[in-house]
């Protein structure tokens, strides 16, 4: 089985979680639909996220089509959670960029699609709701183009675009020809000599490897609601995009991009294995000089997480007994992206004071909890004022945002 660690990524309800419920069903692994509106999906889990109909937190699911296990990570669309993006991005082979065929291109859209193609990460893009009234997928795949300057290739067309009837028509070969051709000399001459006649297999191949360089962005249109296209999206997924590499017999090394508090309060660390093979047991230097040892780890698969001896390069492992670990922290030698900050992080800082004085140890460790899972988040103690401030601090000052200097480790809180 070849393993793709893939990333949904997008403006804020452009139905990016309704796309993953959509994949799970349509991978088997789920045999009814959750719904966001209805709070019933499988990645929007925490009670504030069911409660508003938004993500918060990025949640890893997985399923398999063909022969390729598909790790896939919901992202939160809103800008206060763009840690949580930030992290996921450090960990990805490809991604699906969601595009709402009715609000079209945003803002954060820009920020998103500038930031895949600077770390060269293969990406696919969707235009959702093309069952919507108002939808123009022409109108999206245009503003792509040109306000994005986005080498597209659109895969097909719609055809009774928002209604609820709105299908995917896919394009055959030849209207594909006229985007490859654009980075395939050697295809362009085969054109050139042999007319239209280049077989689709090939075409399909050029384009696999034009989009795994991330040359071009071969662009999906459908809806998460009815499932249009989502079929189509699926094979793209598993054509076009590229499977984790990476030596198993190499040095360990991972990356942490989440991190979570079990049943019973433990630590769960979510991270990518990059190189290597990962044993319960083995130790693992951390950020910090600290040591810790792996006591048990699971990967990720329905309908529960399944409990694993070792995971392998290119897997994702959900780790337990790395009572230090921090959001963004590399395992074992660095990782490639290790430590990179991409977006820029809000500045805000805020005192946070116990209603009731005793219970300040309680909030204390509330608070030490949200920052080490939010690597925007640095905690300071502040005595003087007798508050616990609460600070997102900026670059320099802070130090990266990854590990911000002194005060945003749990441990280095002022006196
Ligand atoms: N008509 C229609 N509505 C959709 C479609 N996809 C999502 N929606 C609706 O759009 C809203 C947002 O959907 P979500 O899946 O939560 O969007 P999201 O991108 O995960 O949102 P955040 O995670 O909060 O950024 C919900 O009310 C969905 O029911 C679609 O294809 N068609
Ligand atoms: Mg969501």
């Amino acid at each position: 089985m070849r393993t793709l660690n893939l990333g949904i990524l997008a403006h804020v309800d452009a139905g990016k979680t309704s796309l993953t419920e959509r994949l799970l069903h349509a991978a088997g692994v789920i045999d009814e639909l959750g719904s966001v509106d209805d709070g019933s999906t499988q990645t929007d889990t925490l009670d504030l996220e069911r409660r508003r109909g938004i993500t918060i937190r990025s949640a890893v699911v997985s399923f398999a089509v063909g022969n390729t296990t598909v790790n896939l990570i919901d992202t939160p669309g809103h800008p206060d959670f763009i840690a949580e993006v930030e992290r996921v991005l450090n960990v990805l082979d490809g991604a699906v960029l969601v595009v709402s065929a009715v609000e079209g291109v945003q803002a954060q859209t820009r920020v998103l699609m500038r930031t895949l193609r600077r770390l060269g990460i293969p990406a696919l893009v969707f235009v959702n709701k093309i069952d919507r009234r108002g939808a123009r997928p022409l109108g999206v795949l245009e503003e792509l183009a040109s306000r994005l300057a986005l080498p597209v290739a659109a895969m097909g067309e719609v055809a009774g675009a928002g209604t609820p009837e709105a299908a995917f028509v896919p394009h055959d070969g030849a209207e594909l020809l006229d985007v490859v051709t654009l980075h395939d000399d050697a295809l362009l001459a085969a054109y050139v000599r042999g007319g239209e006649a280049v077989p689709p297999a090939r075409l399909r191949a050029a384009l696999a490897a034009q989009t795994r360089e991330a040359l071009v962005h071969p662009v999906f249109f459908g809806s998460a609601i009815t499932g249009a296209g989502v079929d189509d999206l699926v094979a793209g997924v598993r054509e076009l995009l590229p499977a984790a590499g990476g030596d198993p017999g190499g040095p360990v090394s991972g990356a942490v991009f989440k991190v979570e508090r079990g049943p019973a309060g433990e630590k769960l660390a979510y991270a990518r294995l990059f190189s290597g093979t990962l044993r319960v047991r083995d130790r693992l230097r951390l950020p910090g000089g600290g040591e810790a040892r792996v006591t048990g780890m699971d990967v990720i698969s329905a309908p529960a997480p399944a409990a694993r001896a070792s995971v392998a390069a290119g897997q994702i492992a959900r780790l337990r007994g790395l009572d230090a670990v921090r959001v963004g922290d590399p395992l074992g030698e660095p990782p490639p992206r290790a430590g990179e900050g991409h977006f820029a992080p809000p500045t805000l800082e805020t005192v946070v004071r116990p209603a009731r004085p005793a219970d300040r140890g309680a909030l204390l460790l509330a608070l030490t909890r949200l920052a080490e899972q939010d690597p925007l988040i640095g905690l300071r103690q502040d005595d003087a004022r007798r508050g616990l401030a609460d600070a997102l601090r900026r670059g320099p000052e802070g130090g990266h945002p990854g590990h911000p200097a002194g005060g945003g480790r749990p441990g280095g809180l002022l006196p």
